[in-house]
């Protein structure tokens, strides 16, 4: 007889046992089905005999799975697995913040906007349409985006913006990813009005690997901003330097009681004693990383960007731009009422880069004293967590001291051991002579009042292509797969080391003839699956600051951190390798070097840059582009047919004429759309 076994018939138990200390699963996306991953076994009619014929088919069976589990294509019934649908649509919608109101760009007339809740292994369709006139992209910050680069999100580089009425699907799937994410608009500032929370729980049947939370609350950190963020930017590259800084940190779209006209609205939770809470927080801010914490309450953080931690306890955490948090809060104090609130961790001097200095907060208060508060609410104090001081670098050093990665059937570890691909860069300021502040000719704010500020690595600063006809992606797909009418070239050539090698660190600077950077489009090229070790290298030019990096598409082991220069020689030997934690965004040193490591097993062209808005609108930005393997599941899907195509205006988001006199003159009759928040 011939007996078929498909995975997709199995207990969901089994499959969890053997592929225990491997997660990865087949795309749902590959090619391969459950048709294909039937196999059989003629047994000649004595299956059923019993005996040794029995436990031969059960050993046999046994082999087959190990040795799918080794070679990584276990695939776990695509029952579990659900497709989650979603709407967004850009548009302007009104808000009143600080007693100011002002019409901001939002999806579904929400700030933030609305959760993307999903398990692990969901599918998830997102159709993005743009009603504004402004060009859109919507990024899945920390989704891998296995073989759908196309959905990455990332203007110019992965796709064409979305103009006015467009509309594109982004569809990809969260294989073998939970945790907390978010999404929010990449191109322009818009992403400090166009963010919400991408909230992943465990498989179904599967629960948390820590105490099951009672409840579960999102808390996006963001920026409310009196002006037009727009005006805000076009103003600061105008001037060539310092930008206008946010009117107020948010909790879920709202500063809170600290701040005037903002009380009423403001975040209010409720607990109840001895029950425990799983926060689930992001920074969305554009500049500036938060101290977060609730006042008397330790948090046990379990998941840093999405990835499981060895647990640590702590009563502040600190986050950057762009990363997220997971952390379990316990109510166990006496009862009554506690600011959940968040502060700005800011390195420079304040007088050049200063920061918004009252906290956001949100309250919590528990169940049971409701009734007492009702009676004298005047009466209630409200204690405030207490947070180190903005510039503390060494609770920095600390508090990263603490992240270690956990070894569990939930998450396997896969550090390289070996480097197939060094890429040495330096990250940090540089000037701009070539354009001499043209073409406005402002650049009263730039160094020495003359010379304005960028962003490099490896002292080029990135310039976004402004194509008229595709995305780099699109460029690199169609050329790779051999389509002669794609004449445009890809610059290939970014250097693997520093163009000019000093004291990046030293008390002595460069003179300032070498601080001017060059403009340039440049790609390193990555091989598929080689390791890839990247050192991020502060520099002094200018000032130093701890530079948020994000790599998309993929996560990294932070292997090794240090203070002043990276020494090839010695640093290696100080690196963890066993235990190291999974980011998908981590800042530099200020005065120092970082060092990461991943396996390049995710074709795509991948935005490697600053988290800090103001620095990646200064190009401290690059791009690497890993080509695809020549196995299953080792390429790019076929590129979408929604796919938009570059209209003929292009990349207008960084040549904006300033508006010097940033009022807003639309209509600001019309009520707030919408409060909710999400948790
Ligand atoms: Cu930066």
């Amino acid at each position: 007889m011939r007996v078929f076994i498909c995975f997709e018939l199995l207990p969901r138990v089994i499959i969890l046992k053997l592929s225990a200390g491997n997660r990865t699963r087949q795309s749902k996306f590959s090619s391969g089905s459950c048709d294909t991953m039937k196999f059989s076994i003629h047994l000649n009619g004595m299956y059923f005999a019993g005996g040794i014929y029995r436990q031969l088919f059960v050993l046999l069976f046994l082999v087959f799975c190990i040795h799918l589990s080794t070679n990584r294509v276990v695939r776990a019934g695509t029952s579990g697995i659900t497709t989650r649908r979603y709407n967004f649509v850009v548009n302007y919608a009104t808000f009143t913040r600080l007693n100011h109101t002002k019409r901001m760009i939002v999806v579904n007339g929400q700030f933030p906007g609305p959760a993307i809740r999903a398990n692990e292994d969901d599918i998830v369709i997102v159709n993005v349409t743009n009603l504004v006139a402004a060009p859109v992209t919507i990024h899945w910050h920390g989704v891998k985006q296995i073989r759908t680069c196309w959905a990455d999100g990332v203007p110019y580089i992965t796709m064409c913006p979305l103009q006015q009425n467009q509309s594109f699907s982004h569809r990809f799937q969260l294989l073998n990813q939970t945790g907390t994410m978010w999404y929010h608009a990449h191109i322009s500032w818009l992403r400090a009005s166009v963010h919400g929370p991408i909230v992943l729980r465990p498989r179904k049947f599967e629960s948390f690997p820590f105490t099951s939370p009672k409840r579960e609350i999102t808390i996006m950190i963001g920026e409310w901003w009196n002006n037009d963020v727009e005006d805000v930017l076009a103003y600061a590259l105008a001037r060539g330097g310092r930008y206008n800084i946010s009117d107020a940190i948010t909790l879920n779209g709202q500063p809170g009681f600290l701040y005037n006209h903002s009380s009423k609205d403001a975040l209010k939770v409720k607990v109840t004693h001895g029950e425990t809470y799983l926060l689930r927080v992001v920074n969305a801010c554009l500049n500036f990383g938060m101290f977060f914490g609730v006042a008397n309450h330790s948090l046990k953080v379990v998941q840093l960007d999405s990835a499981y931690v060895k647990p640590f306890t702590v009563n502040t955490v600190l986050i950057a731009p762009g990363q997220t948090l997971d952390a379990l809060l316990t109510a166990n104090r006496a009862s009554g009422r506690y600011y959940m609130a968040a502060s700005p961790y800011s390195v420079p001097d304040p007088q050049y880069v200063p920061f918004p200095e009252i906290p956001a907060t949100a309250r919590m208060e528990y169940e049971e004293s409701s009734y007492e508060i009702e009676r004298s609410s005047s009466e209630i104090v409200t204690y405030m967590p207490t947070f180190p001081s903005p510039n503390d670098s060494n609770y920095r050093h600390k508090f990263d001291d603490l992240q270690k990665s956990i070894n569990t059937t939930y998450q396997t570890l896969d550090v390289p051991e070996t480097v197939d691909k060094h890429l040495f860069f330096t990250v940090g300021y540089g000037l701009d002579k070539s354009s001499s502040c043209h073409p406005f000719k402002t650049c009263v704010d730039g160094y020495d009042g003359q010379y304005r500020v960028v962003g490099s690595v490896n002292n080029i600063s990135f310039v976004t292509p402004n194509t008229t006809s595709k995305s780099l992606l699109e460029i690199a797909y169609l050329r790779d797969h051999g389509n002669a009418s794609v004449t445009s070239a890809l610059d290939l050539d970014f250097p693997s080391q520093p163009t000019m090698t000093f004291n990046y660190t030293g008390s002595t600077r460069l003179p300032l003839s070498q601080w001017f950077s060059k403009h340039a489009t440049k790609l390193s090229v990555i091989n598929y699956n080689a390791s890839v070790q990247i050192i991020l290298q502060n520099t002094n030019i200018v000032q130093f600051e701890t530079h948020p990096f994000h790599l998309h598409g993929y996560s990294f082991y932070i292997v090794g951190r240090g203070n002043g220069n990276y020494d090839p020689d010695s640093s290696p030997a100080t690196f963890n390798l066993v235990d190291p934690p999974l980011r998908n965004t981590f800042g530099v040193p200020h005065r120092g070097w970082l060092a990461l490591r991943f396996r390049a097993d995710n074709p795509g062209v991948w935005l490697f840059h600053c988290h800090f808005e103001i620095h990646t609108s200064w190009g401290m930005e690059t791009v690497l582009y890993v080509k695809e393997g020549t196995g299953t599941n080792q390429t790019l899907e076929a590129p979408p047919s929604d796919l938009p195509a570059c209209a003929s205006s292009e990349n207008t988001s960084k040549k904006k004429e300033p508006t010097v006199s940033i009022t807003i003159s639309e209509d600001i009759t019309k009520p707030e759309i919408s409060k909710e928040v999400p948790h």
